[in-house]
């Protein structure tokens, strides 16, 4: 199996691969996990990433061009199985996507960092949104970790005793809107007019909408729905 892991602040992640089992899984030859950083995809001089958000309010965005880049160039060396963006309203992580996620061969986790990345990007390219529980961390890449770490101990040959992986045990409450960054058009997708109105209750009234139907769609059981 191979895993490529892209994010903002790779090296948070660099000492967590170099130990335990993942180690001794890639020492094996059993993974390969590559890490990737953003920022060597960025244009201009100050390499910049993230951009304040359309609409406004606090908090950066991470924008569409250079992630793009970033999972082209990867996309056009292998065929991946999926593109995973590890993100707090994505699908709450539970053995049983780990199981199946074991049985892939390659796979990209993609990091969000700030308030995310542009909407854009998981319009694109994400084929799957994983959480890993009711909680923000401020950063994917621990959970990018925690993700990694739960897959990898499932590959044959990489825990000791082979069988034990058989015997295992096993915000307010809304979920964001989708944000949007710089540029207003990207390959031909734009962004939702009311964000670019400058109306502030028209944009705080359709972020709520969004919320609703994302929590509607995503988590009901967050609303007393199931
Ligand atoms: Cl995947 N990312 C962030 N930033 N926070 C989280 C999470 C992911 N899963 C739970 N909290």
């Amino acid at each position: 199996m191979r895993i490529d892991i892209v994010s903002v602040v790779p090296r948070l992640m660099d000492s967590f691969f170099a130990h335990s089992i993942l180690k001794r899984a890639s020492d094996k030859g059993l993974v390969e996990v590559h890490l990737h950083d953003i920022r060597d995809y960025a244009s201009g001089k100050n390499r910049q990433v993230d951009d304040y958000a359309f609409g406004g309010g606090a908090g950066m965005v991470l924008q569409v061009e250079p992630i793009a880049r970033c999972l082209r160039s990867l996309l056009a060396e292998r065929a991946y199985d999926e593109v995973i963006y590890l993100t707090p309203d994505g699908e709450r992580l539970a053995q049983k996507a780990v199981n199946s996620l074991s049985l892939k061969k390659n796979l990209i986790l993609l990091c969000g960092h700030y308030k995310g990345v542009d909407q854009r990007v998981r319009d694109l390219f994400v084929t799957k949104e994983i959480s890993i529980g009711d909680y923000v961390l401020s950063g994917g890449e621990l959970a990018a970790a925690v993700l990694a770490d739960a897959i990898i101990r499932l590959i044959p040959g990489v825990l000791n005793d082979e069988t034990s992986a058989l015997t295992d045990s096993f915000q307010d409450d809304l979920l964001a809107p989708p944000v949007y960054t710089r540029p207003a058009e990207f390959e031909g997708v734009g962004v939702p007019e009311v964000l670019l109105s400058g109306h502030e209750a028209n944009i705080e009234k359709w972020r709520m909408q969004q919320s609703l139907a994302n929590t509607r769609t995503k988590r009901p059981d967050l609303l007393g729905e199931e």
